[in-house]
C-alpha cells in the first residue's frame, strides 16, 4: 500500500498553463531542438487515454502506459507496450505527411519524443521550451510532467521548466494530433493540405531571473516623427531601469518600469529613413536591462487609408501582390526555413510584387523577417476560414487567442502592415459580432496596421455587388472573385459593373483558375496554360476598372496540395491555380500577371 501512494505521487501531474509568449526569440540565448525525433503513431491514443476512456493525465492514479512517462522498466514482469527509443524517427521541423508514405493522409495523434541534456550559463538563470508551431493540438510533457496544452496550428508558445529540467537525459515527449474538428479554428473544410507534425523550430530559450519578455517598438500611430510602444519584463517589478538605443538615430533613452514591471514610452525623432519596398531600411534597436540586452532590427513606416488611397510614408501605393500557401510545392511539404522563404519571396519579386498574402493563417517567422529585409508588403490572416462555428464562444476565444499570438510575434515588423480577420465567411448576425470581436481584439494590440478581411462579392441585376457589413469596420474592403472560374463569362468580364458600397481602398483579394502545367490548347480548353492566361487577361481588364482599386493578390503563386483535388491526370491532390508548377516551372499567366505590375508600377511613381 506504501508504495501505490509513493508511485501516486510521483506521477500526480503538474498541470501547468500556456504561459506568456517570448518573442524574438532568433536573438535569445537558444538552444535548438530540431533535428531528429522519435516518434510513435497512435491513432486511437492509447497512450493518453485508459480503457474507459479517461486522460490519464487528469487523474491522481496514474499509469505507466501513458506515454509522456517514457518509461523504462528493468521489471520484466511489468507490462509495457511501447518503446520511444525502439520506434522510428521525424525530422523536426517538418511536417509528417511528406516524411512517410504511410502517414501522408494521417490524420490523428502521434507522439514524439527527444532526449536532450542541459547546462545553464547561470545557475539563477530560467529556462523555457519555445515551439515555433505545432498543428493542430500539442500535450507537451517534460520528464513526466505535464507542462500545458496548445491548440492552433500556426501560432508559437512556451512553457518555462526551470524547475524540472536536469543535467541530462531530460525527456520531451508532444502529443501531437491534427484530427479536425468542426468548432476548431479553423474547422473541418478547408482547401489545403492539412499536415500534421511540429512543423516549426523547437527551441530551448535561457533567460535570466527578470528578462525582457514582449516590447513593442513602432512609429506611433499617426505620428511620423515619434516611436512610442512598450517593454514588458517576465517578472519585473516597479523602478528597474529600462533602456531603448537606436545607435543610428542617436536615441538613447531610459525609462523607468511600472509595479507590473513595463514601461510605455515615447521618443521623439527625425530624419529617419523611412522602411519601404524600395528602399527596406532596418534599424538595430537595442532593448537593455541591468540583466540583459535584447536586439532587434526595426523599420519604420507609415500606414493609413484616406478615402480610396493607402498611403505609405504618406505617398499613394498599390498593392502588387501575391498570394502563398506555406509551402515548399517542389518537396510537396509546409515550408519552414530560410531557404523555403526565399524562393517563395524571390518569385513575388521576380513577379513584380511589392506585396504578399499570406494565406490562410499566420506564416512561420522566416517568411516574415524575410519580408522585412526585402521589402516587401505583408498581409497576415488567421484561419477564420469559411464556415466556422461562429456562435461558439470556445471557437471565439481560440480565435483570438492565434490572432493574439500572431499579433504578439509579428507586431514590430514593418512588412505588415494588414491583419486579416478572415476568408470567405458567410455574413449572418453571429459571423458579424464573431468578427467585431476579432476586431476590436486586434485594434487592443495593436492600432497601427490596417484591418482587412477576404470578403465575398454577389451579383444582382447586372452588378457585382460588396456590400458586406463587416466592410464598415475594415480599413481595406478586400474580395475575392473568380469571374471565368467558378461562374461568369470571360468575353464579358471587362465591362462588368460594380457596385462597391464603400469609399474605401478596393483590394482583389484573390482571382484565378487552374491549369496543368505543360498542358496546351486554345484559350477555351479549361485546364490549359492558355486558359489560365486568358482568364488572367480578361480578369486584369476587368480589376483595372472596379472603382477605388488598390490592390490585388491572384490565387496563387504555386500549385499546392489539397486533398478536395481530386481530377485524374489534371489536379492529382494539387489545386493547380498556381501561376507555377509544382516543380517551379512558369506556366503562361504568370508573365501575363508581371507585364500587369509592370504598367502599375509606372502609374504608381
Ligand atoms: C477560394 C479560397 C481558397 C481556395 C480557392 C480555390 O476562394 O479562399 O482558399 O483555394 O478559392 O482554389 O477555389
Amino acid at each position: 500500500m506504501k508504495h501505490l501512494i509513493i508511485k501516486i505521487l510521483l506521477f500526480i501531474p503538474f498541470i501547468a498553463i500556456s504561459q506568456e509568449l517570448l518573442i524574438n526569440t532568433s536573438n535569445r540565448n537558444t538552444t535548438s531542438l530540431n533535428g531528429t525525433w522519435n516518434y510513435i503513431v497512435d491513432p486511437y491514443e492509447t497512450g493518453y487515454y485508459n480503457y474507459r476512456y479517461e486522460p490519464y493525465d487528469q487523474q491522481l492514479q496514474n499509469n505507466n502506459a501513458a506515454f509522456y512517462n517514457n518509461y523504462h522498466t528493468t521489471n520484466k514482469l511489468e507490462l509495457v507496450e511501447y518503446d520511444f527509443d525502439k520506434s522510428l524517427t521525424l525530422t523536426v521541423p517538418g511536417d509528417w505527411n511528406s516524411q512517410y508514405e504511410k502517414l501522408f493522409y494521417y490524420e490523428g495523434t502521434i507522439w514524439y519524443k527527444r532526449s536532450f541534456d542541459y547546462t545553464f550559463s547561470n545557475e539563477n538563470n530560467r529556462l523555457f521550451v519555445y515551439f515555433g508551431a505545432i498543428n493542430y493540438k500539442a500535450e507537451v510533457y517534460l520528464n513526466g510532467k505535464k507542462l500545458g496544452t496548445h491548440e492552433g496550428g500556426f501560432t508559437p508558445f512556451n512553457f518555462e521548466v526551470t524547475e524540472i529540467v536536469k543535467p541530462t537525459n531530460n525527456y520531451l515527449v508532444v502529443k501531437v494530433d491534427n484530427k479536425r474538428y468542426k468548432e476548431a479554428i479553423p474547422t473541418i473544410n478547408t482547401d489545403w493540405w492539412n499536415y500534421g507534425g511540429i512543423t516549426r523550430d523547437v527551441k530551448l530559450i535561457e533567460e535570466p531571473k527578470t528578462f525582457i519578455q514582449d516590447y513593442k517598438v513602432q512609429l506611433k500611430k499617426g505620428a511620423s516623427k515619434i516611436i512610442s510602444g512598450y517593454v514588458k519584463l517576465n517578472n519585473g517589478f516597479a523602478n528597474e531601469e529600462v533602456t531603448i538605443s537606436v545607435p543610428e538615430l542617436k536615441i538613447n533613452k531610459s525609462f523607468i518600469t511600472d509595479e507590473k514591471g513595463t514601461i510605455q514610452f515615447e521618443i521623439n525623432t527625425k530624419n529617419i529613413s523611412y522602411w519601404s519596398p524600395e528602399s527596406p531600411k532596418l534599424y538595430d534597436v537595442f532593448i537593455k536591462t541591468t540583466q540583459q540586452s535584447l536586439k532587434d532590427e526595426i523599420g519604420f513606416r507609415t500606414i493609413e487609408t484616406v478615402g480610396p488611397d493607402i498611403l505609405l510614408n504618406g505617398k499613394s501605393i498599390f498593392l502588387r501582390g501575391i498570394s502563398i500557401h506555406e509551402e515548399n510545392a517542389m518537396r510537396g511539404a509546409r515550408a519552414y526555413n530560410d531557404a523555403d522563404a526565399l524562393v517563395a519571396l524571390n518569385w513575388a519579386k521576380e513577379l513584380g510584387c511589392n506585396y504578399v498574402r499570406l494565406a490562410h493563417y499566420p506564416h512561420n517567422e522566416h517568411i516574415v523577417k524575410l519580408a522585412d529585409k526585402m521589402g516587401m508588403m505583408v498581409w497576415e490572416e488567421i484561419p477564420v476560414y469559411w464556415t466556422v462555428d461562429f456562435a461558439n464562444e470556445k471557437t471565439l476565444n481560440n480565435a483570438k487567442n492565434q490572432l493574439g499570438e500572431a499579433i504578439t510575434r509579428d507586431k514590430n515588423r514593418a512588412a505588415i502592415i494588414i491583419w486579416s480577420m478572415a476568408n470567405e465567411t458567410p455574413p449572418s448576425d453571429v459571423r458579424n459580432t464573431f468578427l467585431k470581436n476579432l476586431i476590436n481584439h486586434s485594434k487592443s494590440l495593436d492600432d497601427t496596421r490596417l484591418l482587412s478581411a477576404a470578403l465575398e462579392k454577389h451579383y444582382k441585376d447586372g452588378f457585382n455587388i460588396v456590400d458586406d457589413e463587416i466592410g464598415n469596420y475594415l480599413d481595406i474592403v478586400a474580395f475575392n472573385q473568380y469571374t471565368g472560374w467558378y461562374g461568369g463569362s470571360l468575353e464579358d468580364a471587362p465591362n462588368a459593373k460594380w457596385n462597391i458600397k464603400f469609399n474605401k481602398p478596393v483590394v482583389v483579394s484573390e482571382f484565378g483558375g487552374g491549369a496543368l502545367q505543360g498542358l496546351h490548347g486554345t484559350k477555351n480548353e479549361r485546364w490549359t496554360e492558355e486558359y489560365q492566361e486568358y482568364l488572367y487577361e480578361q480578369n486584369l481588364k476587368m480589376i483595372e476598372k472596379i472603382p477605388n482599386i488598390r490592390g490585388t493578390s491572384p490565387w496563387i503563386l504555386n500549385d499546392f496540395r489539397s486533398p478536395k483535388r481530386v481530377l485524374p491526370g489534371i489536379q492529382d491532390g494539387w489545386n493547380r491555380k498556381g501561376l507555377i508548377s509544382n516543380h517551379g516551372i512558369k506556366k503562361k499567366a504568370f508573365f501575363t500577371m508581371q507585364n500587369f505590375y509592370k504598367k502599375i508600377e509606372l502609374q504608381y511613381q
